[in-house]
This record gives C-alpha cells, sequence and structure tokens, in this order.
C-alpha cells in the first residue's frame, strides 16, 4: 500500500548540506558519524524523498580548495543532481566559521574583514547561481557582540545594511534571478547577534535600497529561543510580503539552538505554524535547519529526515481536518460573528463613519460577560491532534 505520507516533489521539502551532513561535533564533544561528500549527501537525500538540497559555499568547496578541486566538486556535485532530479533552490554564505570572521563579516570592526565578507559573498553568489539558487539566505551568526563595549550598533546596523545593498547592486547588475532571505537569530555563537527577531529584520529591510529583493528566512528554534511565538512571527513576515523562505526544526523553549526534527518537542505550535503554511499557500521551500541527535549512526539520520518530512504531512493533514471538522468551525463561525453588522466601519475612514461611530450606543457589559468558548474549541484541537477526532 502507497503511503500517504511519501513525500512528493511538489510538497518542496529541502535541506541543507549541513544538515543531514552533520557529523555531530559540539562544543563539548568530537564528531560521531563520518564525513558524507556533497554527491553522497544528495542522493542520501534523493533516497529519503526531498525535493532540494541547499548549501554554504564551503559546504560544497572547503575553503581552502584549488580551483581544479573546486570545479571537480561542483561537477560531481551536479552530476548528482541530474541523477536524482534534486534541485538547489536555495544557496548561502559560510560567514561564521572561519577565524577571520571571529568578530562578524558585514559587521566586523575591521573594515578588511568587511570587505573580505563581501567579496565571499560573491563568489559564493555565483557558486548558488550557477546551480540554479534562486533564493540566497543570510544568516549573521557572528554578525555581533560579547561585550557592548566593543562596537557601536549603530554603526554595525550601516555596515550591515550598506553590504545589502551593495549585493543587491551586484546581482541587478548581473541580471541574476535571485532574491535575499535574511535570518534572524538572538544569540549563539555570538553572545547577542544583530537582528534578533523576524520583527526587527522586517524593519531593518524597509530601510534598504532595492528592499523588494529582500525577504525574511526565519527560523522556529531562532523565535523560540527567544521565548517567542513563531507562527505570529511568520504571519507578520507573511503580511508583509517577506517570507520568501523558511528554516524548519524544533526545540525545547528558551534554550540554545537545538535544532530537533520538526516537530520533535513542539507539537502543537507546529501545527498551527504547518496549518498557517497551508492555509495561506505558501509555496516556497520547507526548509529543515535541523539535524540528527548525537546519539545516531547513518541510518539514524536518515530516520531523522523522513520523520521531518513525515511530521509535516501528517500535520498538514491534520489542519485539512480541522478545516472541515463541522463542530470546529461552527465554534470559529460563532467567535467570529457580527461582521455584517459592523462591515459599514470597514475600509477606511470618513467624517461620516466617524460622526455615526461616535452615535453609536454599546452595551459594554454585555460585550464582557460574553463566553467566547475557546477553552472548548482548545481541547476539540488537542483532541484532534491526539488522533482521537
Ligand atoms: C544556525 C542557523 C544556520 C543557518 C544557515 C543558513 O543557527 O546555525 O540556523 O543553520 O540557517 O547558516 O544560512
Ligand atoms: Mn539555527
Ligand atoms: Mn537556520
Amino acid at each position: 500500500m502507497a503511503d500517504k505520507y511519501q513525500p512528493k516533489p511538489e510538497d518542496k521539502f529541502t535541506f541543507g548540506l549541513w544538515t543531514v551532513g552533520n557529523m555531530g561535533r559540539d562544543p563539548f564533544g568530537e564528531p560521531v558519524r563520518e564525513r558524507i561528500a556533497p554527491d553522497d549527501i544528495v542522493r542520501l537525500l534523493g533516497e529519503v524523498g526531498a525535493y532540494g538540497v541547499n548549501f554554504h559555499d564551503n559546504d560544497l568547496v572547503p575553503i581552502n580548495a584549488s580551483t581544479p578541486q573546486r570545479n571537480k566538486i561542483v561537477k560531481e556535485f551536479k552530476a548528482a543532481l541530474k541523477e536524482t532530479g534534486l534541485k538547489v533552490p536555495m544557496a548561502t554564505t559560510n560567514l561564521f566559521a572561519d577565524p577571520a570572521f571571529k568578530d562578524g563579516a558585514f559587521t566586523s570592526n575591521d573594515p578588511a574583514v568587511r570587505a573580505y565578507a563581501l567579496q565571499k559573498t560573491i563568489r559564493a553568489i555565483e557558486l548558488g547561481v550557477e546551480c540554479g539558487a534562486g533564493i540566497y539566505v543570510f544568516w549573521g551568526g557572528r554578525e555581533g557582540t560579547e561585550s557592548d563595549a566593543t562596537k557601536n550598533p549603530v554603526e554595525a546596523i550601516k555596515w550591515f545594511r550598506e553590504a545589502i545593498n551593495f549585493l543587491c547592486e551586484y546581482v541587478r547588475d548581473q541580471k541574476y534571478d535571485l532574491k535575499f532571505a535574511l535570518e534572524p537569530k538572538p544569540n549563539e555563537p555570538r553572545g547577542d547577534i544583530f537582528f534578533p527577531t523576524v520583527g526587527s529584520m522586517l524593519g531593518f529591510i524597509s530601510t534598504l535600497q532595492y528592499p523588494d529583493m529582500v525577504g525574511v528566512n526565519p527560523e522556529v528554534a531562532h523565535e523560540q529561543m527567544s521565548g517567542l511565538n513563531f507562527m505570529h512571527a511568520v504571519a507578520q513576515a507573511w503580511d508583509a510580503g517577506k517570507l520568501f523562505h523558511i528554516d524548519l526544526n524544533d526545540q525545547k523553549y528558551s534554550r540554545y539552538d537545538q535544532d530537533y526534527r520538526f516537530g520533535a518537542e513542539t507539537i502543537k505550535p507546529a501545527f498551527y505554524l504547518v496549518k498557517f503554511l497551508e492555509d495561506v499557500g505558501y509555496s516556497g521551500s520547507r526548509h529543515f535547519d535541523a539535524h540528527a541527535y548525537r546519539t545516531e549512526d547513518a541510518e539514524g539520520v536518515k530516520d531523522f529526515a523522513r520523520g521531518c518530512m513525515r511530521s509535516y504531512l501528517i500535520l498538514k493533514e491534520k489542519a485539512a481536518q480541522f478545516n472541515k471538522d463541522k463542530e470546529i468551525q461552527a465554534l470559529l463561525k460563532e467567535i467570529t460573528g457580527g461582521t455584517e453588522k459592523w462591515k459599514w466601519l470597514g475600509g477606511g475612514y470618513s467624517k461620516e463613519k466617524a460622526k455615526r461611530l461616535l452615535d453609536e450606543p454599546f452595551d459594554r457589559e454585555k460585550l464582557g460577560a460574553r463566553g467566547l468558548k475557546y477553552e472548548r474549541l482548545d481541547q476539540l484541537t488537542t483532541e484532534l491532534l491526539l488522533g482521537v477526532r
């Protein structure tokens, strides 16, 4: 029997080379898994049913590779893409691993480092475009401080803006069909990272020279590290027309970036997120930026990757069930009732409306006394998720 949770290309599930290729190194321990060559990662992803593979420049081409080495690696990678049919929807730059970036890349206090970061990004954009990427992600892992004695945040924001503006101009100049997606994170690896949340990134984007080219890449774990509601952040990005990409994973709230399998920990928020993405018709990649537990071997990595996609598809099915559930829908209708009566107030201000509004009698006590039945609605949702509806 066909598995109804088998991923299909139209699900747009993608993984980074660095996710399934994660060797399980952490600050306290050495790698627990063998390195897998990029072309073999592509095959692994093909086997588990992913649509695409994304990469940082140095996941694919080591930072010290010679040009012939680079060309050989890229050739083998492209051959694996062809063999498996996998796409490269997104690419990005590693601006955090090399010691040169210990004080940041675009916001390093050292202008030579800032210039090098720009050069490295241009080269990485070339590589991404060569492999077919349409989205280019910027995650500023080192763009921050430990001590605020060391850096002026207003200067840092200006430097970051200058870099993004420069790169937008470069892409326009080359006539590439490429959009940028900025990925916020509150901290880790820096003590504090600039633009810590989706909201702050959205604010920054409106100050850019080509704001239409730039959106966000929100990550579940990053908002949850700050104790925030991820779905609300995604909704704001969507409302602004800025949801260019999304990083799905999971974690226990308010901790370091645990990068758990999607749906591993916070099932209910994951459900509302999937429901949101499906209801609004988000058509971009569903990118899993996570990795297998350090306890896993190569087989466990496949379990991890399959688990991410399977949980997404199960939650998608639950979202459809929620939308069809008569009792739930009746409650929702009741909650949002009265729309007709107040329709006249919508659609903007007018003198007449203001006058009519000021003349309107309100029964404040009645408004406050009404029970909203949210307990019932939430319990029905819980039961639906627990599989007893
Ligand atoms: C992290 C980030 C990264 C980025 C990646 C792509 O916390 O390490 O989420 O995984 O998403 O560098 O830009
Ligand atoms: Mn992350
Ligand atoms: Mn990420």
